[in-house]
């Protein structure tokens, strides 16, 4: 059945938590899962669902990307997947709200075509775009169907979305159909959109709160667990929509007292990745970045206890892969490897870190290393000192290059993050970017690059932006409702124009040196061959670590040596306090 409700029972409180497409399932959902352990040690009946293993939205997916693939000039496509995520999800938005905010054709397709140029700057026909359009037309009414007989399955009283710029276009429509099929049911709404597109104090937030009033009950800011517990327990009356910590007078949840992430709900054969954190926050602030006015105070658990969790998801899961989502792994990583290794488990996990000191110690990387540490995600962002200091990242590419060298003697993936068109970036700063990236290219598992996105609120350098005024809207006003979200980009250089191009350039450039940026699981088992060519100390391929039949006992990290004269050596207080 779908459509209405009238044979529901409602006799106890059931809580639904989905995450809807598109999200690639690499880990299963993290914020449902943290959510669940903590309603259902407050004794709640809850049920987590991840919408992004149906094939069917997938294929909608995989086609919407071939087509653009089709259309749009190879030396125009960059990292197709990371910046084509910008034209897919306004470009759903604009289909899903076309009807409700009577935008003619002409103009919608229109819309669609400024859409394209802004990421990729080709100009595309009427009809390629219409059959783009066409191929995401299939989705909602697709997405409808899956979703309303969930709703007939679990017969919830209270919906909650994990939303983020990428699902908010599904999860709009959901809540939509959600209230249609019961509006007595509750629904909620939280997870990383607040984190940038819809960060307090916006503008957007304050329209989307008025717009959505009448099937979206509240919208959870930030860090969930305590907010969703008040509300299900009555704690906020109803003019209170727009939630967060500061109205439950608290500074969040105390970590070390969480239980581990709640995964019985996931069919976790999928996911190549089991996921789990040891801090929230960061101790830094890059100018750029939202984690810190997502998250607050960087708060740690005990390390111990991570490891302990760790260990029993892995018992209960026997997955041996694990992503840690800290914002950055640094203030932990040595603790988290000398438990691993005093715990004998063999256990690999992969995060963000920054290049700093530790991180250029052979001594150090080493001990990472044999205590499991797998890739680090590494916020390079730069080749030129300028830019880095413009960022605030408080890293020397002195640092850059050592950390390099470091983590790739001890085989650890290095997977590093490029951010093009930072305010004031230059043409000779991207050229030393290019030159930084040859000459430490064998130490570099992955090179992966984003444009720089600018909020008008949620970065930790807004204010000083916003005081600038620096901030215009890219596509047309008209267009608004539609797009429900507002694209902003910063009235100065680099143009978006230039930004994209420096995109594109550093493909090419990564493609002739043949560094990869791989997708898919078999673009990663050629990149995990091309490492091990070049490291011997390399970490075992992904495909390994997947088979269930094959278990990489602890041997394979507690071999790894460190060389016979370390390349430095660090005191053992950080740098991040
Ligand atoms: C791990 C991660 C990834 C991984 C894995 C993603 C995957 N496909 O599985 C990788 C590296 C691949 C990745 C990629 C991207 N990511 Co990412 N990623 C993260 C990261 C570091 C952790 C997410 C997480 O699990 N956190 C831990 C859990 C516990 O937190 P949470 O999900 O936010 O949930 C908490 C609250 O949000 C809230 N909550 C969540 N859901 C709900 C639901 C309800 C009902 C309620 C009440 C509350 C609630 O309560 C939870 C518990 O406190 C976050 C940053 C961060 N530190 O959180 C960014 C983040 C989610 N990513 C982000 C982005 C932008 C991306 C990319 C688009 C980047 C790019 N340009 O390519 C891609 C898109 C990938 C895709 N389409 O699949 C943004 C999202 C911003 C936004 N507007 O939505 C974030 C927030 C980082 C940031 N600040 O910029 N990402
Ligand atoms: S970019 Fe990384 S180090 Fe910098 S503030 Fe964000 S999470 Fe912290």
């Amino acid at each position: 059945m779908t459509g209405t409700c009238n044979n529901v029972t409602h006799g106890e409180e059931k809580v639904l938590l989905v995450l809807l497409p598109f999200w690639n399932p690499l880990i299963p959902p993290l914020g449902p899962a943290c959510l669940q352990t903590f309603l259902r040690e407050n004794n709640y009946n809850v049920k987590s669902v991840d919408a992004n293993l149906e094939t069917g939205f997938r294929e909608i997916y995989d086609r919407y990307y071939r087509l653009l693939k089709e259309n749009i000039p190879a030396d125009r496509q960059g990292n197709i997947f990371n910046i084509g995520n910008q034209v897919l999800r306004n470009h759903l938005m604009a289909h899903l709200n076309r009807k409700e905010t009577n935008v003619d054709g002409k103009k919608y397709v229109e819309l669609l075509r400024v859409l394209v140029w802004e990421t990729f700057f080709t100009h595309l026909e009427d009809n390629r775009l219409l059959e783009l359009d066409e191929t995401l037309g299939e989705f909602f009414p697709r997405l409808e169907t899956y979703f309303l007989n969930l709703l007939d399955k679990e017969k919830p009283t209270t919906i909650g979305l994990s939303v983020c710029g990428d699902t908010f276009p599904a999860s709009l429509a959901a809540f939509k159909m959600a209230k249609k099929w019961d509006p007595s049911v509750k629904t909620v709404m939280g997870g990383g959109i607040f984190a940038d597109q819809l960060a307090p104090g916006s503008p957007d937030l304050d329209r989307f709160a008025g717009r959505t009033r009448d099937y979206i009950d509240k919208l959870i800011i930030g860090e969930g667990e305590e907010l969703l517990l008040t509300f299900l327990r009555g704690g906020f009356n109803e003019s209170q929509r727009v939630l967060s910590l500061k109205d439950i007078g608290s500074g969040g949840a105390d970590i070390s007292t969480l239980g581990p992430p709640d995964f019985s709900d996931f069919d976790l054969g999928y996911y190549p990745y089991l996921a789990h954190y040891g801090a929230r926050s960061c101790p830094y602030q890059c100018k750029f970045c939202s984690e810190t006015i997502n998250w607050g105070k960087y708060r740690k658990k005990d390390v111990s206890r991570t490891v302990q969790e760790l260990i029993e998801l892995n018992r209960r899961h026997s997955h041996q892969l694990f992503l840690l989502t800290d914002s950055t792994l640094n203030p932990i990583a040595t603790d988290l490897a000398g438990e691993i290794v005093k715990s004998g488990a063999s256990i690999y996990w992969d995060g963000f870190l920054r290049a700093d000191k530790h991180a250029c110690s052979t001594e150090k990387t080493v001990l990472w290393r044999r205590g499991g540490f797998y890739r680090a995600k590494l916020g390079l962002e730069s080749g030129s000192q300028r830019v880095l200091d413009l960022m605030n990242k408080r890293i020397t590419l002195e640092q850059s290059r050592e950390a390099l060298a470091a983590l790739a003697f001890a085989g650890i993936k290095t997977t590093t993050f490029w951010l093009f068109g930072f305010p004031g970036e230059t043409e000779e700063d991207f050229l030393q970017t290019l030159e930084f990236i040859e000459e430490c290219r064998d130490n570099i598992y992955e090179a992966d690059c984003n444009p720089f996105n600018y909020y008008l609120t949620g970065q930790a350098n807004s204010g000083e932006w916003l005081k600038n005024n620096k901030g215009v809207p890219l596509y047309p006003e008209w267009a608004a409702d539609m797009l429900v979200t507002r694209t902003w980009v910063m009235d100065c250089e680099p143009s978006r124009e230039t930004i994209f191009s420096r995109v594109n350039r550093f493909v090419r450039h990564c493609g002739k040196l043949g560094i990869p940026n791989p997708y898919s699981l078999n673009d990663i088992y050629e990149a995990d061959e091309r490492w091990k060519k070049l490291h011997k100390n390399a970490v075992p391929s992904i495909v390994e670590l997947r088979n269930k039949d094959i278990y990489v006992d602890s041997d394979e990290s507690r071999k790894v040596k460190p060389p016979a004269f370390a390349r430095n050596t660090v005191e053992d207080d950080g740098d991040w306090f």
